[in-house]
């Protein structure tokens, strides 16, 4: 049944037929489905093959931007129901998090900002392009105790670099934990920039998030 299911939503993606997407998702819901297997057993697999084929020539810019919204009124029907589940309302710890300068791509950071923030830290999404003196004047301002950096391009992960440098600069490095994430994004890359913490992934975010503030697991 789910997996029927879960073909259907990657379909919807590929297809960037938005109110398919939508309606499916709410299906999920219906039928008691875990909104998290929803979006990465079902939708995720639709933009990744999207993905794939922008990457080869097969399909176009135009394919790209209607699978992303499809995807987002997914989520918009999602992302409500995930929150619901985390019941945990003890604040963990502050977190801002956004996308970085130069990069627009906000599915998967938003996923991560909902997966904390639904397991009981308080976040400030700052979006995306987000300018790197705005995240290091967020952080300062809200005390946070740890800045999350999203970047989907290998021209814009740098800028995950040259933010702990001016968090260094500023003398702040010591006053929060930084985790990078992002596909293009692996766990060498946040070690060799002198990342606290990386994750491949949402479920993981929250577990590392986790780890750095010192809560427990
Ligand atoms: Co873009 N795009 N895109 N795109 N896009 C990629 C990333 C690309 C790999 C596609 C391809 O060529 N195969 C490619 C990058 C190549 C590279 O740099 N190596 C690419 C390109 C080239 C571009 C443009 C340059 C295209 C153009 O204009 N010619 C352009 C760049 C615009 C810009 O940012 N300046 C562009 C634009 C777009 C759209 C606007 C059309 C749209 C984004 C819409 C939106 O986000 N609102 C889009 C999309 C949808 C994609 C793909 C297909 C899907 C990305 C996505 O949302 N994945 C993507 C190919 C792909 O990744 N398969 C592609 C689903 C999401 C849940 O996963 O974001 O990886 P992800 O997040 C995961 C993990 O990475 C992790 O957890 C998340 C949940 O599991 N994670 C973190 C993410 N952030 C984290 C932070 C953490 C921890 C974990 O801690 C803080």
């Amino acid at each position: 049944m789910s997996k029927e299911l879960f073909e259907a939503m990657a379909q919807s993606i590929i297809d960037g037929e938005e109110e398919d997407a939508v309606e499916l998702a709410q299906q999920a819901i219906e039928q008691g489905v875990d909104p998290l297997d929803a979006i990465n057993q079902g939708f995720v697999v639709g933009l990744d093959e999207v993905g794939a084929q922008f990457g080869c020539g097969e399909m176009f810019l135009p394919d790209l931007v209607l699978a992303a919204e499809s995807m987002k009124a997914a989520m918009s029907v999602l992302e409500p129901e995930l929150t619901k589940r985390g019941a945990a309302r003890q604040v963990l710890g502050t977190v801002v998090i956004g996308t970085v300068e130069g990069d627009i791509h906000d599915i998967g950071k938003t996923l991560v900002a909902t997966m904390l923030s639904a397991s009981g830290f308080k976040v400030y999404d700052l979006g995306v392009d987000v300018s790197l003196q705005t995240f290091v004047d967020k952080a300062s301002e809200v005390e946070a105790n740890l800045i999350g950096l999203s970047a989907l391009l290998t021209t814009t992960m740098v800028k995950q670099k040259t933010l702990i440098e001016s968090l260094e600069e500023a003398g702040l490095r010591s006053k929060v934990k930084v985790m990078v994430g992002g596909a293009p994004v692996t766990r060498s890359w946040a070690e060799e920039i002198g990342a606290d913490g990386y994750s491949e992934d949402a479920i993981g975010a929250v577990s590392v998030a986790k780890g750095l503030v010192g809560a427990q697991r």
